[in-house]
């Protein structure tokens, strides 16, 4: 323990905040982390573009692309992160033994074995999401498409997806959150919202009727508001994904991205929370549209976690990244995303919340005001430090020399 630190935790137990505690809870604190900042969300399921009204721009060099790099770059990662981590993978991502492929409806746990044992041999969990762009069968519509082929084709590889996350929550124990997202939707003004929408509880519904743990799967459902050349109309957009997952009994997912510019989902969480048990995020930043920066520790990721810990809502809410920039390094990309938001969650672990609700109770507004000011100024990141230290990761910029380090020798070397 440094002295910096016992000075720190004397200016926090001033206001009632118990730093030992935080660092405990900070311990427990898991984010999954998504696999696809990666290789700019390619795959190694198929060949062709990304689609689905996403886009991840710049040409950074040194993209993994296949699984074998993809994990070194993630331990390289991992490495430089503090706590507990999990993985988030796509169904895109399955490996394949040589010579060997199926099409996504016919997807087996035997294909992401090789996750789950890079799973196993670090002690992390892992969480999974269907994919359903990037793909023939999804040039505009999935699981709501008109075309009995193409919606079949998509229930089917829902129903996969949600037998190889049991196989996951199953080998490693604990729970595996299976997200879906659907990119379906139309550029311009459409004739019928209705039908598309119908279309898609028929085969949401179909895809939730198979036999499968729902304690051990968690399934949960991502709306947006618009995507690229899906402008106009999205068939899950976000009152569709709240009221499909209310009656069904699966978990909304909220994407902060997702959203009208001035939306915030730090507002929407406590509007979920009275109403659902469990609900999941995806974080990442909106520069003006649904861009998928990486996070920074910004405001709204802050005011997002002092909802998550205020309302003592930690072990009710997944949390998760997503962002994808091609245009940096790639492992520094992930590492920033992870650790703001990890400092964020610790930030607002350091708020003496009781204080903060009681001036609000009795309308202490200017003294709320000022102490939410002055509390910016509180020494959180000397408890930051503590938090690396505990957990053998550096706490400062020198991380970067590891990560200039392995891109002289490992990524630039792929050509
Ligand atoms: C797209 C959604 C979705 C994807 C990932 C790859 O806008 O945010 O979550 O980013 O599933
Ligand atoms: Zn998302």
């Amino acid at each position: 323990m440094s002295d910096r630190y016992k000075e720190a935790q004397k200016i926090y137990e001033k206001i009632g905040v118990n730093t030992e505690k935080v660092l405990d809870e900070m311990q427990n604190l898991e984010i999954s982390m998504h696999c696809w900042q990666g290789d700019d969300l390619n795959g190694f399921d198929n060949e062709g573009p990304l689609s689905g009204g996403i886009q991840a721009t710049g040409n950074y060099p040194g993209k993994a692309v296949n699984a074998p790099q993809l994990m070194q770059d993630l331990d390289q990662a991992f490495a430089l992160i503090p706590g507990k981590k999990r993985l988030n993978l796509h169904a895109s991502y399955a490996v394949f033994e040589e010579g060997e492929w199926v099409d996504r409806d016919r997807l087996k746990p035997e294909h992401f074995k090789a996750w789950l044992e890079y799973a196993k041999k670090r002690d992390i969990g892992i969480d999974f999401n269907g994919t359903f762009f990037s793909h023939k069968y999804a040039e505009q519509f999935t699981l709501s498409s008109n075309d009995e082929e193409i919606r079949r084709f998509w229930v089917r590889h829902g129903q996969a997806c949600i037998k190889i996350a049991e196989y996951f929550a199953e080998e490693l124990g604990g729970q595996c959150l299976l997200n879906i997202w659907i990119p379906d939707g139309y550029k311009d003004i459409p004739a019928d919202r209705l039908a598309p929408r119908e279309r898609l509880t028929r085969s949401l519904d179909e895809i939730l009727s198979i036999d499968y743990d729902k304690e051990k799967v968690q399934v949960s459902l991502e709306s947006k508001v618009f995507g690229i050349g899906l402008e106009s109309y999205t068939v899950c957009s976000s009152e569709y994904c709240i009221n499909y997952a209310a009656t069904r009994g699966i978990l909304v997912l909220m994407d902060n991205g997702h959203y009208h510019p001035a939306e915030m989902v730090s507002d929407k969480i406590s509007a979920m929370l009275p109403f659902h048990d469990k609900m999941a995020l995806h974080l990442t930043r909106a520069v003006r549209w649904d861009s998928d920066h990486v996070v920074l520790f910004d405001d709204e990721i802050k005011e997002i976690a002092k909802e998550i810990v205020r309302n003592d809502a930690l072990d009710r809410v997944f949390i998760a990244t997503d962002f994808f920039d091609a245009s940096i390094n790639r492992i520094a990309a992930w590492v920033v995303g992870m650790r703001n938001i990890q400092k964020a969650f610790l930030y607002a672990m350091l708020q003496p919340e009781s204080v903060l609700k009681e001036l609000q109770e009795k309308e202490g507004f200017t003294e709320l005001m000022m102490l939410q000011e002055e509390l910016k100024f509180y020494p959180y990141q000397i408890v930051w430090e503590e938090f690396c230290r505990r957990n053998y990761v550096e706490a400062g910029k020198e991380w970067f020399d590891r990560v200039r380090e392995y891109e002289e020798s490992v990524l630039v070397k792929r050509g």
